[in-house]
């Protein structure tokens, strides 16, 4: 993408890996449900899936009071599982500000609680040593009468999206980037139509005040700073720049009620592998619910997952996406270092007798193999077949599996990762 921008810029992002989305807003109070009806998957856009009047959905106003919400105990969470940076939605489509702003009186400084979220977080972040981020719908608003997307208040004949644009999406951008200290990363949804001109100003807004915060894909056209992938979403094939998968625990952003389908560990470690293994982030979503409380089940799956962090954090921080093998890889995923020149053999199908796993296509010659967790080393044997043109590499694993959900292999090559095209 953009490449008049200084890599180093864009370090952090490339080394975090793993990130914490958090959405939070109004929507957080229905929770997927209003009037004794069940709104679908997407409980952030309950108001416009339930087309709820704007004077209905404003009553929410005095009752959003998150009487448990302690800013340090995400913090502190989030590093133990793992996570590099927090990306919090500090305006999401229903146009409701987390933040104190002057150009609105839709903000969390007008409800019983009356204190800046976004304040709270971005404190937190700076001394816990974690990136922070926020999250900003751009184009949809559905409280501003000029905003995208509330079709069942106003008019869309009768709206001036640059009414918009220039009275509360610029003064409030600028109110993040100069109120809050160092962004990370300011996230940008849904930009629909956007005239590119008005996507540019964006762009030249945030970094005049902050040259250094990077812009995701959605702000559109291609101006970000990196690729966005589709929500829950990952590329199949491996890209060399940077670029991030936003994904949901259970099926939908905002806190639900009813949804309680939540990943494993083992898939979210699954997903984490697939996508640093193809050079990308992943930002995992946790919805507050209305007290401020991450919900039990969501806790539960990251603190798993960060468990198997810390002990085979080597096999996803500081590491590179894989070059596309031939074959898709039938017991797990890899990941690969090219300063340790280590690719990694994530096994979560431990294979039966004989214990033995095949991987196909790797040219590079391999000096030894260990067990991550235990630094035990394994026997393994490479062979090049002339007549088939086929390299493999055969490892013998231990009878007793040493992790049901990610058995990690590191192993160790002559050389850079070389891989076989067919
Ligand atoms: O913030 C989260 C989503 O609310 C936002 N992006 C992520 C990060 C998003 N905006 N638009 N979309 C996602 C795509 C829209 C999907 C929809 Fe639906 C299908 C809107 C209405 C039907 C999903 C299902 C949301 C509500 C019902």
């Amino acid at each position: 993408m953009a490449d008049n921008i200084a890599d180093n810029k864009l370090d952090w992002f490339r080394n975090a890996k793993y990130g914490l989305f958090i959405h939070w807003g109004l929507y957080t109070i229905p929770g997927g449900e209003w009037n004794g009806q069940l709104a679908p998957h997407g409980t952030e856009w309950i108001m416009k899936t339930m087309r709820i009047p704007l004077k209905d959905y404003r009553e929410l106003l005095s009752r959003f009071d998150p009487d448990a919400f302690d800013p340090y105990y995400y913090v502190r969470r989030a590093k133990e599982w793992g996570m590099k940076y927090i990306v919090l939605t500090a305006k999401h489509h229903d146009g409701f500000a987390l933040f104190d702003t002057k150009v609105s009186d839709y903000s969390v400084m007008h409800t019983p609680y009356g204190r800046d979220i976004v304040r709270q977080f971005s404190d937190a972040c700076a001394s816990e040593g974690l990136t922070f981020c926020v999250y900003y719908s751009q184009m949809q608003d559905w409280e501003d009468p000029d905003g995208n997307g509330n079709t069942w208040d106003y008019d869309p004949a009768c709206q001036d999206f640059s009414r918009y644009f220039y009275g509360k999406v610029i003064p409030q951008v600028r109110e993040l980037l100069t109120n809050y200290g160092k962004l990370g990363m300011i996230w940008f949804d849904t930009p629909y139509d956007m005239p590119v001109a008005l996507c540019r100003e964006l762009a030249g807004t945030v970094h005049a005040c902050q040259p250094d915060c990077l812009i995701n894909g959605r702000i559109g056209y291609g101006i970000g700073d990196f690729r966005e992938a589709a929500d829950n979403a990952i590329p199949l094939l491996s890209r060399s720049d940077p670029w991030e998968s936003p994904m949901t625990l259970n099926h939908t952003w905002g806190y639900s009620r009813r949804d309680n389908d939540f990943k494993s560990p083992r898939q979210v470690l699954e997903n984490l592998v697939r996508v640093v293994g193809k050079g990308g982030n992943l930002l995992l979503n946790v919805g507050p619910d209305e007290h401020g409380m991450i919900p039990a089940k969501s806790e539960e799956v990251l603190c798993a997952a960060g468990e198997w962090l810390r002990v085979n954090g080597e096999s996803i921080y500081g590491t590179s996406g894989v070059p596309d093998f031939p074959y898709l890889i039938p017991w797990g995923g890899l990941t690969y270092s090219s300063c340790r020149r280590t690719l990694y053999l994530h096994v979560m199908h431990y294979p039966s007798y004989p214990y033995r796993l095949l991987l196909t296509g790797l040219e590079t010659p391999v000096t030894g193999i260990r067990l991550l967790r235990s630094g035990a080393p394994l026997q393994f044997m490479q062979s090049y077949e002339p007549a088939r043109d086929e390299h493999r590499l055969y490892i013998s694993l231990p009878e007793v599996c040493p992790d049901t959900d990610d058995t990690v292999l590191a192993v160790s090559l002559s050389g850079p990762v070389s891989v076989q095209k067919i």
